[in-house]
């Protein structure tokens, strides 16, 4: 079935997209009639400087967008700072067949009609928020799109979520945390006062980090979900989390089809591996995307292997994404996410919950620093923490860092995507 839908996706594109004619006009295959998953992988990856560069050459949705510019329901596009943004031009179709989607999975969660949503992600060119509304609307919750970014507005989150008492939230992980510190810090306890069951996460690894899953859970006593893609992806909710999973996403194969692949060779890998995940849409009509390569780092497994209590028979990514390759430090030689220092840190009761990551290079040897916060109710004194600290992370990256004490409350929070690392070696380039 999957395989008919990648033949229909792909006939698709190639018929009504220049972009995906001029991309495949050297291929060995016929885009117009796939018959196997070997040949669909003989299709060039696609990656971001290809999008950005077809979207300035073509502007603005570039030659993909494959529906007429007025069926278009949506426009999206990234949110960063440097660059052209790139833009997503979703169709009216597409947008419902999102909404559908999205629903379906949130039920899968545990969402139901007669539950109360905050959504607690900012309402900008984000399409994690805009993507959740959209679900959740479908289920036909109530909705309580609150939003964030603004000053004060975590601290008024706090009273709405006590007065309203949502069953379920979406935002990031780092957000969660971020509340849940707010809500005690004005005297709430959040396993009493709030009423969470459930929480969603997506944009940043977090809720598949084992020690910040088991905070976040235990900061509002409830179960974590973690999901998320890309926001080129959309139906970015196709990887998702399960109410029976410890922890990581299955991959819906069947809304979008995930591969991974090597980071260096591109080719294909077995389950048991780690790669590139590399997503294909099967239901889009507007500005789908073929074997789009994400950039990020997973590990997958194969249904046998997870056989889920919850009986689908996807793929699954146990460990979640735990990072993008250009995340990934390589410090003397040694390979390092920073959500596996989260991960340590995490797992020290007397942490604070933020930490920052330095490199720096002092006569061509790389050095590892950590300010990392101290929960001052602890009963552990800042030395001793900071042994503490050396010897978790040393255990898991065979490094030992330079640690620097803060007391907690000292690093800045984020009411985003959290951004810990700065790596002073590298020559910043403006793409
Ligand atoms: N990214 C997104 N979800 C992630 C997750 N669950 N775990 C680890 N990293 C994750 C709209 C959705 O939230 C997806 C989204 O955030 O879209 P963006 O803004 O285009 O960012 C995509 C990147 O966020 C991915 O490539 C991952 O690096 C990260």
């Amino acid at each position: 079935m999957i395989l008919e839908k990648i033949n229909e996706q792909v006939r698709y594109a190639y018929e009504n997209s220049g972009f995906y004619r001029e991309y495949y006009e050297d291929v060995d295959v016929d885009p117009t009639d796939i018959t196997s998953f070997e040949e669909f992988r003989e299709l060039p990856v696609l990656t971001n400087e290809a999008i950005k560069r077809e979207q300035k050459e073509h502007p603005p949705f570039g030659r993909f967008l494959c529906i007429d510019e007025n069926g278009i329901e949506r426009i999206y596009g990234t949110s960063g700072t440097t660059g052209r943004p790139k833009v997503f031009g979703i169709g009216a179709g597409d947008w419902d067949r999102i909404a559908e989607w999205h629903a379906q999975i949130l039920w899968s969660i545990g969402l139901r009609p007669d539950d109360r949503v905050i959504i607690t992600s900012p309402f900008i060119q984000y399409l994690g928020s805009w993507g959740a509304l959209q679900g959740v609307d479908r289920l036909g919750c109530s909705t309580f799109p609150f939003g964030a970014g603004m000053e004060g507005q975590t601290e008024q989150a706090v009273e709405w979520i006590a007065d309203l008492r949502p069953d379920a939230l979406y935002g990031t992980p780092s957000y969660a945390i971020y509340l849940g510190e707010t809500a005690e810090e004005k005297g709430y306890d959040p396993t009493e006062d709030f009423e969470f069951k459930v929480m969603f996460f997506s944009g940043e690894p977090g809720a598949s980090v084992p020690s910040t899953r088991r905070r976040i859970e235990t900061l509002f006593d409830c179960t974590v979900i973690d999901q998320g893609s890309m926001a080129e992806m959309t139906p970015w909710m196709s990887n998702s989390g399960c109410r029976h999973l410890e922890n990581g996403m299955h991959v819906w194969q069947d809304i979008v089809y995930t591969e991974l692949l090597d980071p260096e060779t591109e080719a294909f890998l077995e389950y048991g591996e780690e790669g590139v995940p590399t997503y294909t849409h099967l239901e889009r009509t507007s500005q789908p995307m073929i074997r789009l390569w994400s950039g990020d780092i997973s590990y997958w497994e194969s249904p046998e292997e997870t056989d889920c209590e919850c009986g689908r028979t996807y793929p699954t990514l146990p460990r979640g994404v735990y990072g993008r390759v250009d995340d990934m430090l390589v410090i003397r030689g040694k390979n390092v996410f920073p959500s596996q220092i989260e991960d340590r840190l995490h797992a020290l009761d007397a942490f604070g919950d933020e930490f920052r990551v330095v490199v720096e290079n002092e006569e061509a040897l790389d050095t590892l620093e950590l300010v990392v916060e101290r929960d001052e109710d602890s009963d552990v004194e800042d030395d001793e923490f900071r042994a503490l600290v050396r010897r978790s992370i040393k255990a898991e990256i065979g490094l030992s860092p330079n640690v620097t004490v803060v007391k907690k409350g000292t690093l800045e929070r984020t009411q985003f995507k959290a951004d810990r690392v700065e790596d002073r070696r590298k020559i910043p380039v403006d793409i």
